[in-house]
């Protein structure tokens, strides 16, 4: 352990806390500057510039908060996140209700006043401990550090703390004065810019199993099936398989095993396949297709369609959840019929023509309704006539002119994304254009869709951008695209905000803007309210310049007049890009 003697309990506590944390293989540390907190955020630049962690520094915690939940999304490892007191603490709450909902990593460490200056309207001090209720999985409330036990204090807690990191995670730590005090050069790392350390093994459930009980909510969720034997399922017509956010890659695998049609949402880690049905929610809701399903398998969290709660509640339908991460288990209309921590099949030898045809029809079905869109036909253009091959260049021509469609977007911003880049989506229409279009393909997706707010989508995709990015990380030369809407942009404006010194990742924002929230012209209010208010209230019209404020944070800016230009739009180039696509409302 390093020790440091010092002048400040604080500084010898918060060097000793930070210098375990990284033993235990902690590696990303977001803060935000404040007093109270000094001794933990100077011990922090000191790892940094030792090359044992990697420091990123925010003025605004709720854009600290997200960038944690995105550094630790990508990474698959804790990320800490550093605050003063007051306010600053209670900005983080909406990133660790995503991480909550969503089983995420993100380690508060949150600084406080000692005890003896609490309950006296001392300056910036409220009540903090308990602050974040029940979305976290576990909290220490911590005495001001006062001698020398100091660091083996420490050094309890970060193990205590990491054993428990299976979602968010607070941490208040007291500091009386003196605050801080000058820390010691730390023994800098044997490699400089530390690699990516994976703490935790591939997914089917993103972070482990709590090592200590949670203190989630009380849920009317079927008790799950215990043991380590994974729950028997045989292959029968009428089964489906469905994938919402977080089912990673064992629900392509499941539904290959069992032959049966694989419904997976976009965010969901199994969106490709030779089983994946794209237009499911049109299937779902068709004759002969949803209304013949008989079982379902869930895996992951679905959140994209209406269609696949209702399917889950319709009588005669027996539905399967596989649990995923440690929190509330998904349980439309109580309707789920049993919870299983995994499964496993036993695959049909010989699938009768019954079995194959069930899957067939699916699969058929689904990728001809995708065929049938906007290509030029085919017979023009191989056509030996020469009128007919002007029509189709006439045709072809009028497409790449043509204004950007939503669909266009969406299908850009994937068809345009490989392996080796990152894809995030906002919580708007295009998400959901993306899920009914996109084909399948083997890359990696992520959508906040724990609680699905507009809020920290820029902090999140610049989360996933630095740690997909990082030396030796899984995407070092690749790009990471977000798609999202003008108000899930301008909610989170202040992420495009990267200080003196931070690092700007490769990272394309690409916003469909139709000027307000027109994701709310599809529900029923659209109808029925007074347009005025409907526009006041809903809509929430605006006239930002994103040129301008793109200009203001010092970002590259583009922006896309038709379709022909959206592939050059969209192609990487270094640091942080911003590109405007307008949309017809
Ligand atoms: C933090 C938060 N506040 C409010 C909402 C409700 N909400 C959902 S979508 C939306 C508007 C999105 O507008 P935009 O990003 O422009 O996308 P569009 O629907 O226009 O495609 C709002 C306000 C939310 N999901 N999260
Ligand atoms: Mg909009």
């Amino acid at each position: 352990m390093t020790r440091q003697r010092s002048s400040s309990p604080a500084t010898a506590f918060a060097v000793a806390l930070l210098d375990e944390f990284v033993k235990l293989g902690v590696r990303d540390v977001v803060l935000s500057p404040g007093s109270r907190s000094q001794a933990l955020a100077l011990a922090a630049a000191e790892y940094e510039r030792a090359g044992l962690i990697r420091l990123r520094v925010r003025i605004d915690e709720r854009v600290a908060g997200f960038l944690a939940l995105g550094l630790a999304v990508e990474s698959r490892s804790p990320v800490l996140v550093i605050t003063t007191s007051g306010t600053a603490v209670a900005n983080l709450h909406p990133a660790v209700l995503e991480a909550h909902h969503s089983s995420v990593p993100i380690i508060v460490l949150s600084a406080d006043r000692p005890d003896e200056l609490r309950g006296i309207a001392s300056n910036q001090t409220t009540h903090q401990p308990g602050m974040f209720g029940i979305a976290v999985r576990r909290e220490w409330d911590v005495a001001a550090p006062t001698d020398d036990d100091a660091p083996d204090a420490a050094a309890l807690l970060a193990r205590d703390v990491i054993a428990s990191a299976n979602g968010p995670l607070h941490v208040n730590l007291a500091f009386r004065e003196p605050l801080s005090a000058a820390v010691l050069p730390i023994a800098a790392a044997a490699t400089p810019s530390p690699g990516p350390t994976t703490l935790f093994p591939e997914p089917t459930t993103p972070f482990p199993e709590p090592t200590t009980p949670s203190a989630g909510p009380t849920t009317t969720f079927p008790e799950p099936v215990e043991g380590p034997e994974p729950f028997a399922i045989h292959p029968a017509p009428g089964t489906v398989v469905v994938a919402g956010t977080g089912a990673g890659p064992r629900a392509e695998e499941v539904a290959r095993e069992l032959g049966a049609p694989l419904l997976a949402e976009v965010a969901s880690g199994a969106h490709f396949g030779p089983n994946l049905v794209v237009d499911y929610r049109t299937l779902i809701s068709a004759a002969n297709f949803g209304d013949r399903v008989e079982r379902v398998i869930v895996f992951g969290h679905p959140t994209l369609s209406r269609e696949v709660p209702a399917l889950i509640q319709r009588d005669g339908v027996t539905t399967i959840v596989v649990r995923s991460g440690s929190g509330e288990q998904y349980n439309p209309g109580h309707a789920v019929s049993q919870s299983v921590d995994s499964v496993s099949v036993t695959p049909d030898p010989e699938p009768s023509s019954a079995a194959r045809s069930w899957l067939g029809r699916w699969v058929m079905t689904s990728r001809a309704a995708l065929e049938q869109h906007d290509a030029p036909a085919i017979d023009i253009a191989i056509s030996s006539e020469l009128a007919d091959q002007a029509a189709f260049n006439r045709a072809v021509l009028a497409g790449l002119r043509a204004p950007v469609t939503r669909r266009a977007l969406a299908e850009a911003a994937w068809r345009m994304t490989w392996p080796h880049d990152r894809l995030v989506l906002g919580a708007s229409r295009l998400i959901r254009e993306v899920d009914r279009y996109a084909p399948g393909k083997k890359i990696t997706v992520h959508a906040n869709r724990g609680l699905a707010g507009i809020d920290g989508t820029i902090a999140t995709a610049a989360g996933i951008a630095l740690a997909s990015q990082a030396e030796g990380g899984p995407a070092a030369g690749g790009v990471t695209r977000l798609l999202l809407g003008d108000l899930a942009l301008l909610h989170d404006a202040g992420s495009m905000l990267f200080g003196r010194g931070e690092v700007r990742p490769r990272l394309q924002v690409i916003v469909g803007n139709d000027g307000g929230g027109t994701i709310f012209d599809s529900l029923e209010v659209a109808a029925s309210a007074l347009p005025e208010s409907f526009d006041r209230v809903l809509y929430t019209g605006h006239d930002v310049s994103l040129e301008q404020l793109a200009a203001a944070y010092g970002w590259n800016y583009t922006r896309v007049e038709n379709r022909g230009d959206l592939d050059s739009a969209l192609t990487p180039i270094e640091g942080t890009t911003l590109i405007e696509v307008p949309l017809a409302r």
